[in-house]
């Protein structure tokens, strides 16, 4: 098929079975106990959730579908040939447990353009919001206001039985997905430049479309898009934002109300937001010396200052990994081979060198490596994106090409509402015989 949906509807029935099939010979299969860690922990370590498109091993990070980000940049189409994995090929894998070929991405860049167009009405939401609002405000205003075009919605008033639940989901997941580039950019260049649209351009894929529609067409500013949406996309299940989507779509909200609700959460400064904080901690550093060529002393000094003052060191530390993340290292490569001469990414470099080893001095820090934000700013820096506080956008963008293909089978596997049970207090003391 090079048509994604008419691939969905070969593999639907074929998932129902495997899911059927382990409810019911395996429905009391133990995944391990819930301890009062857990529950007081934020519910590390605690399985509890299906999700399909990708896992994280706390050595390892991230796999889509099985395969490493290396992986993925070998076997999934780029724009040329060696180029960086297009994020329709992630979409596709992400979706399909598949590697899509070349074909299929083409047609799916097609689909998505097709699926592009932007209400009116949208831009106008967004403009009702002062100019200075956070610009993730406004990108959660703006999905928002395309919710009022839910097929799911629709679908569900008019009687939809539930076994076709996934279907206007699918359109609502992949209209969703086309449409945020216009709408993030919109506001990019309403709070930063001269707030005229620029219109999508018909010949280009989904990442170059979208920093050409923020105003950039370097092309290695291209493909540094094509990569940075790819490995943002998604990072299995319990992380704020793909959590809060799968819990909000559960209760069969549409995937508008329910990507909305994770862009909120990935704008929280342990999350998403780390991104621009990062840039603007490396700023700060900068500021403080008078330069970006400062010595391990000086840097040793200002991690600490950050510390002392009850700051976390953005960019480093992970709820699950307990290694460098693959995606830091990835982006390193690229600025290794594009710009191993910029100054911020030098300063990146140092950073790298001197946080571990201060973090892991504290005694508490169960990861002190870098995780994906501490390298993405500088990066955006270079080729001119230097306006930090709109970096989690960008973030929210690609996390919906991991979310949109979790909703889509959440709905086609019939998962029910989420409902974990909570205790109070006074219960946990006692179940722990200390009242
Ligand atoms: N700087 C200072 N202290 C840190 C730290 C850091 N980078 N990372 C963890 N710690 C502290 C925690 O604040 C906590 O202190 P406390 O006991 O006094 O409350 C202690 O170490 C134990 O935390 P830990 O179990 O290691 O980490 P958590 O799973 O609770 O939290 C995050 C993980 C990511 C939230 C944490 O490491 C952090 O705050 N990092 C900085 C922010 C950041 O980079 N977030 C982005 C994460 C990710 F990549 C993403 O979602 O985008």
């Amino acid at each position: 098929n090079t048509d994604l949906y008419s691939e969905m509807k070969e593999l639907v029935p074929e998932y129902q079975e495997r899911v059927k099939k382990l409810k019911k010979d395996h429905a009391n299969v133990d995944l391990g106990k819930t301890t009062l860690d857990m529950v007081l922990g934020g519910m590390r370590g605690m399985t509890a959730l299906v999700w399909l498109g990708s896992a994280v091993d706390p050595d390892e990070g991230i796999r889509f579908r099985g395969m490493t980000i290396p992986e993925c940049q070998k076997a999934l189409p780029g724009a040329f040939p060696g180029g960086e994995p297009l994020p329709e090929a992630i979409l596709w894998l992400l979706l399909t447990g598949k590697i899509p070929n070349k074909e299929q991405v083409d047609s799916l860049s097609q689909e998505l353009r097709r699926r592009a167009k932007i209400p009116e009405y949208a831009y106008k939401a967004i403009d009702a919001l002062p100019v200075s609002a956070h610009p993730m405000t406004q990108f959660s205003t703006g999905v928002m206001a395309l919710q009022v075009e839910s097929e799911f919605q629709k679908a569900y008033e008019g009687g939809v039985h539930k076994s076709r639940y996934w279907e206007p989901t699918y359109e609502d997941s992949l209209n969703l997905i086309a449409r945020l580039p216009g709408i993030a950019a919109y506001i990019y260049r309403r709070i930063y430049k001269d707030g005229k649209i620029i219109p999508l351009d018909d010949t280009l894929d989904y990442g170059a479309n979208y920093a050409h529609m923020l105003g950039f067409d370097d092309p290695e500013m291209l493909e540094f898009m094509r990569l940075y949406i790819s490995i943002h996309s998604d990072h299995e299940g319990g992380n704020v934002s793909s959590h809060t989507a799968h819990l909000v779509g559960s209760s069969l909200s549409d995937p508008y109300l329910a990507f909305a609700a994770a862009l909120n959460g990935l704008a929280g400064p342990l999350h998403g937001l780390a991104n621009q904080e990062v840039l603007r901690w490396i700023r700060n550093v900068v500021k403080e010396f008078g330069t970006p060529n400062i010595s391990t002393e000086q840097l040793s000094d200002y991690i600490h200052k950050t510390l002392n003052s009850g700051q976390v060191v953005p960019g480093y530390g992970h709820g699950v990994l307990r290694n460098t993340d693959p995606r830091y290292t990835c982006q390193r490569e690229f600025a290794l081979k594009h710009l191993p001469n910029d100054p911020l990414f030098q300063l990146v470099s140092k950073i790298k060198e001197v946080v571990p080893p201060i973090l892991t001095k504290l005694g508490k820090v169960k990861s002190p490596w870098p995780n994906v934000d501490a390298h993405s700013g500088v990066l955006l820096n270079y080729y001119g994106l230097t306006e930090e506080n709109y970096y989690t956008v960008l973030f929210g963008v690609a996390r919906s090409i991991g979310v949109g293909p979790q909703l889509i089978w959440d709905r086609a596997l019939g998962m029910p509402l989420e409902r974990p049970k909570s205790v109070t207090l006074e219960k946990l003391e006692k179940l722990a015989g200390a009242s």
